[in-house]
């Protein structure tokens, strides 16, 4: 079966059953003989298997593997973590990337099909996802076979989105990406979705916990790659009127990465291969409310223009999201329409799971409105360089929040603590607009598209001063061929007329 996977770490594309596979047998180098112990035996049957077996226990002595730690290096080291085995268990406690890496094409490193002996069995979907190493154990643990990172359970058999969650240093994309991951059960529901998470997902939630009483995650260390979140999606396809699953990737990209140059040339493959942007604003990045130096347009934006404009890709759909939302309505900045919606649930649409944007356009227009005061250059930006992106206000925390006994290991800065329930506000609906753009979910009426709304302006604008020029043209009687440009001008505001008409239509 041809079925090409893309893998979340490298972006190597290749066959399903190109993949590789770490053992669950491990060797050290105690367990192998010198070749010379060997050469000393009596000859004989037993020294020959003995040499045998010797050579084939060299394919699973446990380290990392040269691709896998050459990958890691541009990282300073993998951020992969093994679950550690009970205390009390047999055997050695080796890292899941030091398992040796075996091929399922090597009949010395795999049993092959009992049947067929030319290779080993694939699953129900003609999937090539366990294997049986020469010494009897199973494996189900499948390598990139350029790279050698973890495959998830199931990864490649359904479409694949990647999504990066982006933004400067501290704009909260950590805190974001656990308490959305934490409650997937809920979103999920709401649009008729079962979420599937696997191990890593479930792991960056325990070690990133949000709750009360719990110390907020420490900065995410710039120059590491955190591990990609993998998670599958199960649901009724309402354009195809299907079940179907499909896996989406998201990456909590540090926000120093998304500035400095040598961040951008190691993390910005993870940015050019999105098929949707999150971007997180924080709230201090509104220059003209807090006066920082940290202006959209010049950090994350421009970093996001230089990798994509002009590479066709700014079609890909942007959710330019500002984070801590409850700290712009405590302090009255959205105004009271804004803020009564945005402290409001997410609904489904009304009659089915889908997409609400009878709800979400009114929100969408309002924080439109909100970057034409605030952050006109950044609106702007966004107008002319995507054909794709919409406005999000979200908040993770929404509750108090009080000075923690830890102290930050990054800055030293005291840490935060929750002290009563976390209340998110509307952290699902940036995901649920990305659902609606891949065609996952439908809306209930039109989503507001303000690149649209863009060029409909502009072209009023255009509209505008040809209007001018003709009622000069018209002032001045006795000019010659008055008459024939007044024709021209007004077939040119017709054709412009026509092109809002089907602009609107769309
Ligand atoms: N008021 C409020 N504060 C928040 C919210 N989300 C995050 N914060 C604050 O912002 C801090 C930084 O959040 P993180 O999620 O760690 O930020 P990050 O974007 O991952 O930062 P880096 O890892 O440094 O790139 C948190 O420790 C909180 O103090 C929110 O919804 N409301
Ligand atoms: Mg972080
Ligand atoms: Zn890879």
């Amino acid at each position: 079966m041809e079925q090409r996977i893309i893998c979340p770490y490298c972006f190597e594309e290749f066959n399903q059953d190109d993949v590789l596979f770490r053992a669950e047998t491990c060797f050290t180098e105690d367990d192998i003989l010198e070749d010379f112990d060997i050469d000393m035996m009596e000859d004989g049957q037993k020294k020959i298997e003995m040499r045998e077996e010797n050579e084939l226990k060299k394919a699973f002595l446990a380290k990392e593997h040269p691709s896998y730690r050459s990958f890691w290096s541009k990282y300073n080291g993998t951020t992969e973590q093994t679950r550690k085995r009970k205390s009390g268990m047999l055997g050695h406690n080796f890292e899941n990337y030091q398992k040796p890496i075996i091929s399922p094409k090597n009949p010395r490193h795999v049993i092959f099909d009992n049947q067929s002996k030319t290779g080993v069995k694939l699953d129900k979907d003609g999937f090539l996802t366990s294997v049986t190493d020469i010494f009897g154990k199973h494996t189900s643990n499948r390598v990139c076979p350029e790279c050698c990172n973890p495959l998830p359970i199931n990864y490649g058999k359904f479409p694949v989105k990647f999504i990066s969650v982006i933004g400067i240093t501290r704009a909260g994309k950590t805190v974001y990406l656990s308490t959305l991951l934490d409650n997937m059960y809920i979103y999920a529901d709401k649009i008729g979705m079962t979420p599937l998470p696997n191990d890593a997902v479930n792991f960056f939630i325990e070690s990133n916990k949000i709750g009360r009483g719990i110390t907020l995650p420490q900065g995410t260390s710039p120059e590491r790659l955190s591990q990609p979140l993998c998670y599958n999606l199960r649901y009724f396809h309402q354009g195809k009127h299907v079940q179907e699953t499909s896996t989406f990737v998201l990456y909590d990209i540090a926000g120093e990465n998304c500035v400095s140059p040598e961040g951008i040339e190691n993390f910005g493959p993870f940015i050019s291969h999105s098929d949707g942007i999150i971007i997180l604003q924080d709230p201090k990045q509104f220059t003209r409310i807090f006066g920082e130096a940290h202006a959209m347009i010049n950090s994350v934006l421009g970093t996001i223009i230089g990798l994509f404009v002009g590479k066709q890709y700014c079609e890909i759909p942007i959710a330019l999201c500002i984070s801590k939302a409850d700290r712009l309505i405590e302090d009255n900045l959205f105004g009271e329409a804004l803020s009564e919606l945005l402290k409001s649930d997410v609904k489904s649409a009304a009659d089915f799971h889908g997409f609400c944007a009878s709800e979400y356009n009114e929100i969408s227009k309002k924080l439109d409105d909100f970057y034409r005061i605030q952050d006109n250059p950044t609106r702007n930006a966004l107008k002319t360089s995507f054909n794709n992106f919409n406005f999000f206000a979200v908040s993770s925390l929404n509750c108090h929040l009080s000075e923690s006994d830890e102290h930050s290991d990054l800055n030293g800065e005291k840490m935060l603590m929750p002290t009563e329930n976390p209340h998110p506000l509307r952290i699902e609906e940036p995901l649920f607009w990305l659902f609606n753009q891949f065609g996952f979910i439908k809306s209930d009426i039109p989503v507001i598209q303000h690149a649209i709304v863009g060029k409909i302006e502009k072209i009023n604008m255009e509209i505008k001063e040809l209007n001018n020029s003709r009622v000069e043209l018209e002032n001045s009687r006795f000019r010659i061929g008055r008459n024939q440009r007044i024709k021209e001008i007004n077939n040119l505001i017709q054709n412009k007329q026509q092109e809002i008409e089907s602009l609107s239509h769309y």
